[in-house]
């Protein structure tokens, strides 16, 4: 069918290429068409600067209404402590890491966080981050507890805490495939004086799902902030928010409103509130299952497409405890080239730094594949493992490629797809 403009018929290309390939990005996800359509909706027309009950503009009984519900069922989601408040008008995730840095430290002030050349994030602070202009900087790290297993240093941790007194101390990670241990390590930081942000971006879903450690704890264990972006394992709006304990909550919200920002994105925050009544069970995603089932899905077919990988040789690093894995590409091989070659085979992933990685990271020596947007799909553990293996093949060479193309493209077409164009 003809498209009206060029913006819809790029529109129609990227549904159908989204349709026809498999996502292996561990940040991504298909949210229900509802998040969708209240994307769309007549909220993304409304200015609603102010919180609920005191807004600058006129007209917003319905916003006040639809965010201080998001609220709730934000909260009902993530806290059981009764000790957390919630601000859902941060727009972004690295935004709400910002917005902590602003309402608690003063310049000077150290930041405390993983390495990100060895799975940390860009927005926790790095070598060339315009942060480092009014923050010090200092790495925990990961070490290597068995052979080719690299997990968070627990001495290196605790004696940088004692070593550095930072202000605040970041719990999170952008490719880190093992649990993270929240309540020793935000005990460690507050006995060393430290405020704890924990960025559960890439695991909310899975501790939503009671399937990852939480931070959100009663007392010293738990995180004094918690950040999260909402559309990857969460399956929600492209959106963040930020909780804090109850304390900080008003100096939260005055950061964010009218410290840095003005109108919140109502539309996101709607669709926020979709995805958090599908992890409630009070509304469903198509294929009808529980959230937690959906989850569950999400660590197994991890950890089947790391195995499918491993069977046909790949090494593998860190063997995955949550939805994303680590693998090392043998020593010749261009993982800048490999990820395009898998782009060619209908597979979209990324290539990624390893531990403590020789290489750039503009050409790294490994690969980054999550499976929460093609759990979502349907697929089975057993799916899983098959596409491991002619990922293995292929990077091997055991594989042609027009071989490997054929089996993905029969593969996404056996997948459930629940948009309409
Ligand atoms: N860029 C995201 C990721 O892929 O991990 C996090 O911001």
């Amino acid at each position: 069918m003809p498209q009206p403009n060029r913006l819809f018929d790029l529109t129609a290309k990227e549904f159908a290429k989204q349709r026809d390939t498999l996502n292996l990005i561990a940040s991504e996800n298909y949210p229900s068409p509802k998040v969708l359509e209240l994307l769309g909706s007549v909220w993304m027309n409304k200015y609603a600067e102010g919180t609920p009950g005191k807004r600058y503009y006129a007209g917003n009984i319905y916003a006040d209404e639809m965010e201080t519900f998001v609220q709730e069922k934000a909260l009902a989601v993530f806290d059981q402590t009764g000790e957390y408040g919630v601000n859902v008008q941060v727009l972004s995730g690295s935004p709400a890491n910002t917005m902590v840095f602003l309402a608690m430290l003063e310049p000077g002030d150290t930041i405390m966080s993983l390495n990100l050349a060895n799975g940390g994030h860009l927005s926790h602070l790095h070598a060339t981050s315009n942060f480092l202009k009014f923050f010090k900087l200092v790495n925990y790290d990961v070490t290597e507890t068995e052979p080719g297993t690299y997990d968070i240093d627990q001495n290196d941790y605790r004696d940088k805490l004692r070593e550095h007194k930072p202000k605040l101390v970041i719990l999170g990670f952008s490719a880190y495939p093992r649990a993270y241990k929240f309540a020793e390590m935000t005990k460690w930081a507050h006995d060393a004086g430290a405020l704890v942000l924990a960025d559960i971006a890439h695991i909310n879903g899975l501790v939503a799902a009671g399937l990852h450690d939480t931070p959100f704890k009663a007392g010293d264990e738990g995180a004094d902030f918690v950040s999260m972006t909402t559309h990857k394992t969460f399956r929600g709006p492209r959106a963040a928010m930020l909780f804090a304990k109850k304390e900080h909550i008003p100096t939260v919200n005055k950061t964010i409103f009218p410290g840095t920002s003005g109108g919140p994105h109502l539309h996101a925050i709607a669709a926020v509130g979709q995805a958090c009544l599908e992890i409630l069970g009070e509304d469903q995603y198509p294929d009808k299952r529980d959230f937690k089932e959906y989850s569950q899905a999400v660590l197994d077919t991890s950890k089947a497409l790391e195995d499918g990988c491993k069977e046909t040789g790949l090494e593998v690093v860190s063997p995955t405890q949550n939805h994303l894995s680590l693998i090392k590409l043998p020593q010749d091989s261009d993982s800048l080239e490999f990820q395009k070659q898998l782009e060619r085979i209908g597979v979209i992933t990324n290539r990624n730094m390893i531990p403590f990685d020789p290489k750039s990271a503009w050409r790294p020596s490994g690969m980054r594949f999550g499976t929460p947007a093609l759990a979502s799909r349907g697929l089975t553990t057993s799916q899983a493992k098959d596409l491991g293996r002619i990922i293995g093949e292929l990077a091997l060479g055991k594989t042609p490629e027009d071989v490997a193309a054929k089996k993905v493209k029969d593969l996404a077409h056996s997948l459930a797809w629940y948009y309409t164009a």
